[in-house]
């Protein structure tokens, strides 16, 4: 039988890993991407010859029924969202009608057209938020601490709840914070070492951030994607922690970054008000136990390999050295 996958959020960081993982496993690739004026396809153009595209989008409950019952699917991957915290705060009810309710068009959509379909639901560390213990596992009670946070919950909740009234194999990846070269610029790790290049070549003098205590569990997205395709080929639907079991805080990700090239961060880093957060998540760290047990799931990928990489590719971005997206 041909696996055609389709992914949600193929755009975006994740998405256009997932594409290459499912491509060299043999899938059929087929992208939902949303209509915009310009084209969003930069982290995808070296796969567009291998994988198909359609057109919708999450806030658009037709769409999604018309492009299962043409595109057949057997896996979903719903990587779409408005991902960014510090936008939700901003745009609450547009990030519940995305990354919350959005969930439920998609599963709503599968229980019609095809309720045999695998279902991969991309939650998130940002559910924990307040942290009631340290590390985070499957049974750490939610706390979220943003509107994102808070949809996410939502998100989770739907996919279980549609797996217990529906039987629909569906599971949802708690998936910790993971970068690459590829992360939105507006996120803190990719700020920082696309920052810190810029200063190295003479581009910019400081870097203004916001909360340097803040501490993440960072890994590499690209073995995160991993883990999503293991929870789809398991008999049983469940969900998992997927983390690297570490902790760093932005101030430690700052040094690394600029250390790599030679530069002192204190020289350059300005802390400003206005990228702080109204309610801050302080500590994650997950213990991904049942995903490396249970999914023979593993990770490749130092903080320090982490942060040298990103800072690398952007130095050959910035300095003209474009390599294609590997
Ligand atoms: P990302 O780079 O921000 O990508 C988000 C994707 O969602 C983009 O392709 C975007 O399309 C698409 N999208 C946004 N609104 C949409 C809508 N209304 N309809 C259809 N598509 C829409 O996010 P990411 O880092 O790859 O993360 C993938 C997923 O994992 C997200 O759900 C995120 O919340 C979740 N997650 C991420 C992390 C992490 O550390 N990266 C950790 C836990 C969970 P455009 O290109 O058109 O904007
Ligand atoms: O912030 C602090 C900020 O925006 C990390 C998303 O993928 O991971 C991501 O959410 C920390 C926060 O990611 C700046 O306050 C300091 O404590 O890179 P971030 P996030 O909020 O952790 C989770 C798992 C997801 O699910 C999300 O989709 O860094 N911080 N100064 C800053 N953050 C930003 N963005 N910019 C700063 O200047």
């Amino acid at each position: 039988m041909t696996k055609r996958a389709l992914i949600t959020g193929i755009t975006g960081q994740d998405g256009s890993y997932l594409a290459e993982f499912l491509l060299d496993e043999g899938y059929e690739v087929v992208g939902m991407v949303r209509r915009s004026s310009t084209v969003t396809f930069e982290r995808i153009a070296h796969l567009q010859d291998r994988i198909g595209t359609v057109h919708g989008d999450l806030l658009d409950q037709a769409s999604l029924i018309d492009l299962l019952r043409t595109y057949r699917p057997t896996e979903v991957y719903n990587l779409a969202a408005q991902s960014f915290v510090q936008t939700s705060f901003g745009q609450p009810v547009l990030t519940g009608e995305i990354t919350a309710l959005g969930v439920t068009r998609l599963l709503d959509a599968i229980r019609i057209v095809d309720p045999d379909i695998r279902f991969y639901q991309a939650s998130s560390s940002e559910m924990f938020g307040k942290v009631h213990e340290v590390p985070q596992n499957e049974d750490t009670p939610f706390h979220p601490r943003s509107p994102y946070g808070v949809a996410k919950v939502y998100g989770h909740w739907i996919t279980v709840n549609y797996r217990e009234s529906y039987g629909l194999h569906a599971s949802s990846g708690m998936l910790f914070n993971h970068e690459s070269p590829r992360r939105g610029l507006e996120f803190v790790t990719r700020k920082i070492s696309h920052g810190a290049a810029r200063i190295k070549l003479g581009l910019d003098r400081e870097l203004r951030l916001g909360n340097l205590e803040a501490h993440r569990d960072w890994g590499f997205a690209g073995d995160y994607v991993k883990a999503m395709w293991m929870m789809l080929q398991q008999e049983t639907p469940d969900d998992y922690v997927v983390a690297a079991g570490r902790t760093h805080s932005v101030r430690e990700f700052c040094n690394v970054a600029f250390g790599h090239l030679g530069l002192n961060w204190e020289d350059h880093v300005v802390v400003d008000e206005q990228f702080f957060r109204p309610a801050e998540v302080d500590l994650l760290v997950g213990d991904a136990t049942k995903a490396r047990t249970v999914l023979g799931w593993k990770d490749s990928t130092t903080f320090e390999e982490l942060v040298v990489m990103m800072v690398d590719a952007d130095m050959d971005l910035l300095s003209g050295k474009l390599r294609p997206i590997s």
